[in-house]
């Protein structure tokens, strides 16, 4: 096969021109923007994954279109690696040098790319691609698409798929099949079939009852939903809403993120009894909180540091009636919850650390453990276990029932990233065993309020942090302010970052009481406004009686 490096400058140069001049940043999870911005990016996208595939000897390397919890107009690329992981950190570099370079200067870096790296540029290569159901994603996937034709790649298209089963198709295939098949139907007979075994015809127990909310937030999970609904023999009784064919957006007023931060329901929301458990998902269907309202309305959220907790709970029952000898950890950021991590760490009494924003950082720390239970609070997360833990539970499972039951867990759940739909039935079934409902659950401990805000600034840049961002380094002085503001507060803490998905940068904020806390992000946010460059309007002080 002879490639010609000219048809990639010929195709940026007729099709995909670079039309932003702004450097584009790889963000917490791959590139994202405008979506207007990025035909030029998403066509590199496919030229990285092809060269990245062949770098890795021909393996399946996945490109999935989405902005995931952004709003509608918004798109952006997440790279599979071969395992599933999130791409290499040195080809982070890589990818944000080839969507920043010129059109005129693409062919040569291309051919740098390929000298430095020492790739075959004539051998195999295989590009899985997948897309939201944002308008865009089409004209965006063909650009991906090309990037592969221009270097006489092998591209796969999946049409419209959550983040998480791209992940799934690219380990399946990498694996010749022994995760499972690489196809749709592969994905859903997996889940369900293991679902199915662990539920073993026992519909409702205890205090759990088989009725469930789901909202879809006008993305893909909503559609994926319904296929698991028809596939599913009522063994999960689910009601979608939210599924994208209204007018309603991807986002708006609805799915985890808005369910999280805004910390109220999300838009059309049917009229259902107290305790009655509901489910958001993000627009690309990889993160999901629980929440409830009780008997007086209030609205309850149960996130994803609750999630991690029950799982962590479970796993380790599951362990020890196996007598098995596993060292199970847990990994959170600095917005998981001050109440869980106590929680994790004196009753639970599970290692846990605490690692930057990211799944891909999570991730990584999570395989340190021969179970690594990972979720960070906005319901991102799964569960990784080591080989030689995979190993153990067989051999246990030869005579013991509970290694049985934790060898259908590991099938259940979707190692390769945090998988909501893959989450949410792990969560069901732990429900349904423990006999359980809500009000169970969220009485294991109780959450610290509080609060996030997004400040906008003029270059969010300017804020750096450091021990995995809980400390502000840049601008100086910032840091030690926010300590003067914090030291008010009972319990109080706090942190300021900048987005990696958004123009902004993010405060949190938890302190012992609903009243303390608003004010305290007010007053942090307020800093980061005076010190770090604010743009738009001051902040409201809560105190003045009106809302931020
Ligand atoms: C992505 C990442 C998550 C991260 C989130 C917010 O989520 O995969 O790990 O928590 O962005 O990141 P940031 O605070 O930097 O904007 P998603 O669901 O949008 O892909």
């Amino acid at each position: 096969m002879s490639i010609n490096l000219r048809t990639v400058y010929a195709f940026a140069r007729e099709m995909y021109p670079k039309v932003s001049k702004e450097t584009i940043q790889y963000g917490t999870a791959g590139f994202r923007g405008k979506a207007e911005l990025l035909d030029s990016v998403m066509f590199r996208m496919g030229v990285l994954a092809t060269l990245r595939s062949r770098f890795r000897e021909g393996s399946v390397i996945g490109v999935m279109i989405t902005a995931s919890h952004n709003p509608e107009p918004d798109n952006g690329v997440k790279l599979i690696d071969p395992k599933g992981e999130m791409l290499e950190p040195s080809w982070e570099k890589i990818a944000t040098d080839l969507v920043n370079v010129s059109d005129q200067d693409l062919e040569q870096h291309v051919a740098k790319i390929i000298k430095d790296n020492e790739i075959d540029i004539t051998s195999s290569s295989y590009v899985y691609v997948g897309m939201d159901n944002r308008y865009h994603s089409p004209r965006l996937l063909k650009a991906v698409a090309d990037g592969v034709i221009a270097l006489k790649g092998n591209v796969r298209e999946f049409g419209i798929v959550t983040t998480p089963m791209m992940h799934f198709f690219v380990v399946a295939a990498n694996t010749k099949e022994a995760y499972g098949k690489p196809t749709e139907e592969g994905y859903y007979d997996k889940l369900i079939s293991a679902f199915e075994k662990l539920r073993n015809g026992q519909l409702e127990n205890g205090n759990y009852r088989n009725r469930l909310i789901f909202d879809g937030a006008n993305g893909v999970g909503a559609r994926k939903m319904l296929q698991f609904n028809k596939r599913m023999n009522k063994s999960l009784n689910v009601t979608v809403i939210n599924q994208g064919v209204g007018p309603g957006k991807i986002n708006e007023e609805c799915g985890a993120d808005h369910v999280k931060v805004q910390q109220r329901p999300p838009v059309g929301m049917p009229i259902v009894e107290p305790y009655t458990r509901c489910v958001s998902v993000d627009g690309d269907a990889d993160r999901v909180v629980y929440f409830f309202t009780d008997e007086t309305g209030q609205f309850r959220l149960l996130d994803g540091d609750r999630i991690a907790t029950l799982v962590a709970g479970y796993l380790m029952d599951l362990i020890q009636s196996c007598q098995l000898d596993l060292r199970l950890g847990l990994v959170q950021t600095a917005y998981a919850n001050g109440a869980s991590t106590d929680y994790i760490v004196n009753e639970l009494k599970v290692p846990v650390s605490c690692v930057p924003t990211g799944v891909k950082h999570l991730h990584h720390k999570a395989l340190e453990y021969d179970i690594g239970i990972y979720f960070e609070a906005n319901g991102h997360g799964t569960i990784v276990f080591s080989d030689s833990s995979k190993a153990a539970i067989s051999e246990a499972a030869k005579t013991n029932p509970k290694a049985q039951t934790l060898l259908l867990v590991i099938d259940l759940i979707n190692e390769t990233v945090g998988d909501a739909i893959s989450d949410m039935l792990l969560v069901e079934t732990i429900l349904n065993q423990k006999g359980w409902d809500v009000k169970d659950w969220i009485s294991s401990y109780d959450d610290l309020p509080n609060q996030q805000l997004k400040i906008q600034v003029k270059d969010r840049n300017v804020i750096q942090t450091t021990d995995a961002e809980r400390v502000c380094v840049k601008p100086e002085g910032l840091q030690d302010e926010i300590n003067q503001v914090v030291a008010n507060y009972k319990r109080g803490r706090a942190f300021v970052r900048p987005s990696g998905t958004e123009d902004v940068v993010r405060v949190y904020a938890e302190a012992s009481t609903r009243e303390d806390v608003l004010q305290l992000a007010y007053e942090v946010g307020r800093l980061v406004q005076k010190l770090a460059g604010g743009v738009g309007p001051e902040l409201v002080n809560p105190s003045n009686n009106a809302h931020l």
